[in-house]
């Protein structure tokens, strides 16, 4: 890019302007997610764990029915609606955006009636063969995730010659399958599937190579909180003890293309990445609330400064 050239317009998507980082909290009601497992399974606890999120400045809320860790066993749709939708109408009614972490087309149904936004699918429509039509229909928009086979099978399938251009293609074919079923190019935004079908090396390929993906157009959302990889590296097996390696590995995802970061721990990652964009500052990029401190977007030099 030449100096003189306007930067790009920032994404839109689901009604957030990806000017700066956004953050996505998750919250898992759920008995076995592999960090927050049992912690909100009581309707109570997780709509408050909900709207503290919010409180901290999540930009979106994820509310998830069914465990996806390795090998974990699928859940009825009928069991992960009577987790969810209770959870759901709460919080779409305290005015928080919503978006709801499932593969099964009916639940995705149930969810956005209760008030949810956005669906997420670990699958990227390919679990249920109504998922497209469904969200073709109602317009919501659409996080595709990348993996192979099920939670259940995924770990045989990771095999790469070349992770990224392989994970690149992959996601290309499943929003090239979505825009076929109806879905609007802005509803679609896309994930690398950290640890989805992934060993350590192809998670570390991915995050040195997440340009490519975001190359490909759509919004970059990243999951990786506290997930194996980082615990692998720092030495920490407890999930709970995995908040340094997920900032540090969050703000390397975000200064390489990501746009929207999925947490466990919010206030941490916003702080994380308030630091991150105040030190960064390139060109318009700047968090509005960094002006009272006299942080001001800097407008690129003239071109012969260059
Ligand atoms: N990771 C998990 C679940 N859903 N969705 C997206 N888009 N990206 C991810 O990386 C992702 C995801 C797994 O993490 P978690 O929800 O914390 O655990 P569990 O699947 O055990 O409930």
């Amino acid at each position: 890019m030449h100096r003189e050239d306007p930067p790009p317009a920032p994404l839109r998507w689901a009604g957030l302007l990806l000017d700066r980082p956004r953050v996505m909290g998750i919250l898992n009601v759920t008995p076995d997610s592999f960090s927050d497992g049992g912690r909100h399974a009581d309707p109570a606890r997780a709509i408050a764990a909900g709207l503290a999120m919010a409180e901290a400045g999540a930009d979106i809320v994820d509310i998830g029915g069914e465990s996806t860790r390795p090998g974990a066993p699928a859940v009825p749709a009928a069991e992960e609606q009577a987790r969810i939708l209770p959870v759901i109408r709460a919080l779409a009614a305290a005015g928080i955006r919503l978006s709801v972490d499932t593969r099964n087309a009916a639940t995705m149904a149930a969810a956005l009636d209760a008030g949810a936004a956005i669906i997420n699918d670990v699958s990227a429509l390919a679990h249920d063969p109504a998922a497209p039509w469904l969200l073709a229909a109602r317009g919501a928009p659409v996080v595709l995730m990348h993996m192979r086979g099920t939670p259940a099978t995924m770990m045989a399938h990771a095999q790469y010659t070349d992770p990224v251009a392989e994970v690149a293609a992959e996601l290309a074919a499943s929003r090239d399958r979505a825009l076929a079923a109806g879905i609007a190019p802005e509803a679609i935004a896309l994930d690398p599937g950290i640890g989805f079908a992934k060993r350590l090396e192809h998670n570390l390929a991915l995050l040195r190579g997440l340009e490519r993906i975001a190359a490909l157009g759509c919004p970059v959302l990243v999951g990786l909180s506290r997930k194996r990889f980082i615990g692998t590296i720092a030495g920490q097996a407890d999930p709970a003890g995995r908040l340094a390696g997920s900032l540090a590995a969050g703000l390397f995802a975000r200064a390489h293309g990501a746009h929207i970061l999925r947490v466990h721990d919010v206030p941490e990652t916003i702080a994380a990445l308030k630091l991150w964009t105040a030190l960064d500052v390139p060109a318009t990029l700047v968090d509005p609330s960094l002006a009272e401190h006299g942080i001001v977007p800097v407008s690129a030099p003239p071109p012969d400064a260059a």
